[in-house]
């Protein structure tokens, strides 16, 4: 066996990636709870001048109703403790109940927070409210980020909130209802300038499809994916959890790529370009890298998702 998943991960190791999302998520994370819920909350309403974030369907709001319920009913003073709470990741009920939750579901509940304390009914941000200086600080690093890395600082806060799920010991993770496969004549089949390789290519087209089923057969039982920021998630099982439960509707438009034969038969491949998210739709593209190393049967080992650094990225396609 020529590589490891740890060695795999240095494949392309020109890959220039956004720093500067983990670093002002370090950064947000210092602040004090009050800071950080009012950050968000200034941060989400600039960003909703300019792109319109999809209010989620109502099969995704229905494993969040009984929690936005009881936040609902609260004083005003509970529900600031309520969401203080969620950012000081606590140990709370409310906390260990979000902590199950799929990503898409924590977003979809402050989505439907944010639309409460807009309206009245959630107790809204002081009026007046100042941030400290650190927390205008980085309110003003969030500004500078282009929009891709904007919303990717966004959902990985909301994402971190909550009682911590490694301390849950085993737990049953709640995400949304799986939707059928985009049927046969109504898929779509990328292109990409310099990629012909069949497993690459299915790769993009089963994922733009919702065909995880298939998307999966593309692995080797071994194999791994590793999301951005993230550590590689290992195993098909894994794996097709994390397809099934995060990467519904999403939509891969990748551009270029380049091939090279690596050790013992294995070929590395990376690919670069743009992605969409449910989210945000066309409003929002990501520039992306995709970083792929396929065994002699093609299968794949090791897939890194990268979010690029900037746009310049995307032409980098150097070892
Ligand atoms: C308010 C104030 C109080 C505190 C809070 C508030 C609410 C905040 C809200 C925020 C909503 C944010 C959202 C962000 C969504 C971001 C989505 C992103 C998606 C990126 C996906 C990528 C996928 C890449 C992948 C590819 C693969 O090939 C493999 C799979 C995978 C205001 C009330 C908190 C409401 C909705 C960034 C990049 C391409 C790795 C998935
Ligand atoms: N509206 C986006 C989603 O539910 O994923
Ligand atoms: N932003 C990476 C993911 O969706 O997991």
């Amino acid at each position: 066996m020529p590589f490891t998943i740890e060695s795999a991960r240095s494949i392309f190791p020109g890959t220039l990636s956004a720093d500067a999302v983990p670093a002002t998520i370090a950064r947000f994370t210092q602040l004090n709870a009050e800071d950080q819920l009012a950050l968000i909350w200034f941060a989400y309403l600039e960003m909703g001048k300019t792109i319109t974030i999809a209010a989620p369907g109502a099969a995704n709001m229905q494993f969040a109703e009984n929690t936005l319920n009881e936040i609902r009913q609260m004083s005003f003073q509970e529900q600031s403790q309520a969401m203080c709470d969620l950012a000081n990741r606590a140990d709370t009920p409310i906390c260990r109940t979000y902590s199950m939750w799929s990503s898409n579901i924590k977003l979809g509940f402050w989505y439907q927070l944010g639309q409460w304390m807009d309206e009245g009914l959630v107790a809204p941000i002081p009026e007046g409210y100042q941030l400290s200086a650190n927390a205008a600080a980085v309110l003003q690093a969030i500004r500078n980020l282009e929009s891709g890395q904007q919303i990717t600082v966004l959902r990985n806060s909301v994402v971190d909130m909550g009682f911590d799920p490694k301390k849950l010991g085993s737990y049953q993770s709640v995400a949304e209802p799986i939707v059928p496969p985009v049927v046969a004549d109504k898929r779509t089949a990328v292109t990409i300038e310099g990629i012909d390789n069949p497993t690459v290519l299915s790769y993009m087209n089963n994922m733009n499809a919702n065909d995880f089923d298939a998307l999966i057969q593309l692995f080797t039982d071994d194999g791994a994916l590793q999301p951005p920021f993230q550590r590689p998630i290992v195993g098909r099982d894994a794996v097709l959890k994390f397809f099934r439960e995060d990467c519904q509707n999403l939509k891969l438009m990748p551009e270029r790529g380049v091939l090279e034969p690596a050790d013992e038969g294995y070929t590395q491949i990376k690919v670069t370009g743009k992605v969409q998210t449910p989210w945000f739709g066309a409003a929002v593209g990501m520039n992306m890298a995709w970083r792929f190393l396929l065994n002699p049967e093609n299968k794949i080992y090791f897939v890194a998702i990268d979010l690029l650094a900037s746009p310049k990225e995307l032409l980098n396609l150097t070892r």
